[in-house]
């Protein structure tokens, strides 16, 4: 059996000090793949040296092996909180307003690509196959195959991909894109940034697609494919069945004192739409005033890439929000927004979805969601919550029976609450079945054999 080499900007095999616990699905699935395939995952180690050595630190822990590099602090600045964070994120999530273009930034992204192939492509066998992952990595295939690498390369992309009209704001977008053909098989998370892509490569580059996923540019051909990720469904059973999740559920119901609890849980994100969600909210308050005092939104969103200035001003902006709507509404005994600037565990997490009558997930932009799908699998069989889904997250399209609503329309997410909080319990089983159908059968390790199976079949 081949091995598997992973690489991503950051590494998430388990580590000796028992971290392994409060990682996310996407690591512990990947890392299972890994022990299966006795391969080896490597990435930037998140520390920094004042010169660039390619000095590999190895590692090897529960059955994981990992080799990590440290970047220069350039490297870190151009590559990472430049064009990956500034320029592709943005723009990935149709925010040209907040993309910026910036030379130093392009020349950075290529000289960690090219660093990180260089000190990859030696620990690359021949029959090794090499899944690379996300936007900071996408010129990575074209630097190894220039390092001499034969080898199956797969990329997978966790963010959307923009429509053809937008991408091509980025300054290079053509090279860009042409780089991904150096891949064997490329995944997105659904048919429609799949769709954005082949209608790039039809208008821009004046390739076909064929119905079977082959893309044909001049004489590259490459499959192309959708690949739902999905949630690691069994170990998330676990998590909820733990006492850890028992006493997070029961800290939050006690606390709701007989309240509903609508919950959102995000990174502190622009494309999460917390704003939005904040003003959705306030109208269902100010549209709905019998039911002031009977619920309260509880948002989880700890701060995220602190080095970039929009996160500074989203921070900012949220805090004074919740601010004056809990001004506005609140009463002695009541506050209408808990906004919670912390991360948690798995376990907390598990206990708090469990508690919470609906969630609202309502990104404006989202690859996925795996928020929503963890929230459909935290939920009791018998007595489920209501999932409240933007039509916007890659989630909509396999989680038809949530409800979904317009993330950029207040009168969307009010009449959505107000529909969740009326609907009859045989209706939330009913949907929730049909979800928890999909969440379980279509989970992470579906995606990772659906991914690594279509690599194996390529052939180059
Ligand atoms: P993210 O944008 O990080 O991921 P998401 O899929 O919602 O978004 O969350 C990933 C994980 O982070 C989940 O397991 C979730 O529980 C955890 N998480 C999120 N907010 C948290 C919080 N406040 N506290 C604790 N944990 C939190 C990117 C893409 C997504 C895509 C994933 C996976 O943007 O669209 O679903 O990758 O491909």
């Amino acid at each position: 059996m081949s091995r598997l080499i992973v690489i991503s900007n950051r590494v998430a095999a388990p580590t000796p000090q028992g971290e392994g616990g409060a990682q996310g699905g996407l690591a512990v699935a990947l890392s299972a793949a890994l022990r299966e395939y006795q391969g080896l995952w490597f990435g930037w180690s998140g520390k920094t040296v004042e010169e660039f050595t390619g000095d590999i630190e190895f590692a090897r822990h529960d059955g994981v092996s990992s080799a990590t590099i440290d970047l220069e602090p350039q490297d870190v600045d151009e590559y990472y909180n430049g064009y990956a964070n500034r320029t592709l994120w943005p723009l990935f999530h149709y925010r040209i307003d907040l993309a910026e273009y910036d030379r130093s930034f392009g020349s950075g992204y290529e000289r960690v690509n090219e660093r990180f192939a260089e000190t990859v492509a030696p620990l690359i066998e021949p029959d090794d196959l090499v899944w690379v992952h996300d936007y900071h990595l996408i010129p990575l295939g074209s630097q190894l195959r220039e390092s001499g690498i034969r080898n199956r390369i797969g990329f997978f992309l966790h963010i959307p991909w923009p429509p053809a009209r937008l991408l091509t704001s980025l300054p290079a977008h053509e090279r860009l894109v042409l780089s991904l053909l150096a891949y064997d098989v490329i995944g997105f998370q659904t048919a429609e940034w799949l769709e954005s892509f082949q209608n790039y490569v039809e208008r821009e580059l004046g390739g076909h697609c064929d119905a079977d996923g082959t893309i044909h540019v001049g004489d590259r051909s490459v499959h192309a494919a959708a690949y739902p990720i999905g949630i690691d469904y069994k170990e998330f059973q676990q998590a909820v069945a733990s006492p850890g999740a028992h006493e997070a559920c029961s800290r939050l119901t006690e606390s709701a004192a007989g309240r509903h609890t609508i919950i959102g849980v995000d990174r502190l994100d622009y494309s999460k739409g917390l704003a939005e969600r904040f003003e959705g909210y306030r109208r269902f308050l100010e549209d709905n005033d019998h039911c002031r005092g009977k619920l309260f939104l509880l948002q989880i969103a700890p701060p995220s890439r602190g080095e970039v200035d929009t996160y500074e001003t989203i921070r900012e902006s949220l805090d004074e929000l919740s601010g004056r709507i809990n001004g506005e509404y609140a009463e002695v005994d009541w506050v209408p927004i808990r906004y919670v600037n912390q991360g948690y565990g798995r376990e907390d997490l598990a206990g708090f979805y469990r508690a919470a009558k609906i969630a609202l997930i309502t990104p404006l932009r989202d690859g996925m969601n795996l928020v929503a799908k963890e929230y459909v699998a935290a939920q009791d069989p018998d007595d489920p919550g209501i999932l409240i889904l933007s039509r916007f997250a890659g989630a909509a399209l396999q989680l038809k029976e949530a409800l979904l609503c317009n993330p950029y329309s207040k009168e969307d997410i009010s009449d959505s609450i107000r529909r969740a909080l009326a609907m009859p319990k045989e209706e939330r089983i009913r949907r929730w079945r049909a979800m928890n159908e999909v969440v379980e059968k279509q989970d992470v390790v579906w995606w990772r054999k659906c991914f690594v199976d279509a690599l194996e079949r390529s052939r180059r």
